[in-house]
């Protein structure tokens, strides 16, 4: 890189630093490819911050990595509002709430199969109501 006044050569800029010459600036690392974020990057002055998308979290092993959130383990309620036969199950970035086996969901609530409907004659009326 050229300086200003004959004879004089400006030094590269440090890593994270571009020149123009004269001057160091920072690169916009993110706009230009240099990152090695997994999901989000934001750029800042002689760096970049790498974010996670909701849903995931920062790798704790490298920053740079963002890992499934575990809602169900973070938050073992999280299904509650689905009532009790509500179970969690995790998947990639978020999460379902299931019903166990014989519920089925009704607007949005894990409610008994009513196997009585469509067969009354299932149940002995006089020991039981269908
Ligand atoms: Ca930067
Ligand atoms: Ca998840």
């Amino acid at each position: 890189v050229s300086a200003p006044g004959v004879g004089f050569v400006c030094s590269p800029c440090p890593a994270h630093l571009a020149g123009n010459g004269t001057q160091c600036i920072d690169r916009d690392e993110c706009e230009e490819g240099l990152d090695n974020c997994a999901q989000n990057c934001t750029n800042v002055v002689n760096s970049y911050n790498c974010s996670c998308r909701t849903g995931y979290k920062v790798d704790i092993s490298n920053s740079s990595n963002c890992v499934d959130v575990d809602e169900c383990k973070t938050n073992p309620s999280i299904c509650a509002a689905a009532g009790s036969a509500a179970v969690c199950k995790n998947n990639n970035g978020s999460y379902e709430c299931m019903c166990k086996p014989g519920y089925i969901k009704v607007d949005g609530i894990c409610a008994d199969i009513p196997d009585c409907t469509n067969n009354s004659t299932i149940c002995d009326n006089a020991t039981s109501t269908c």
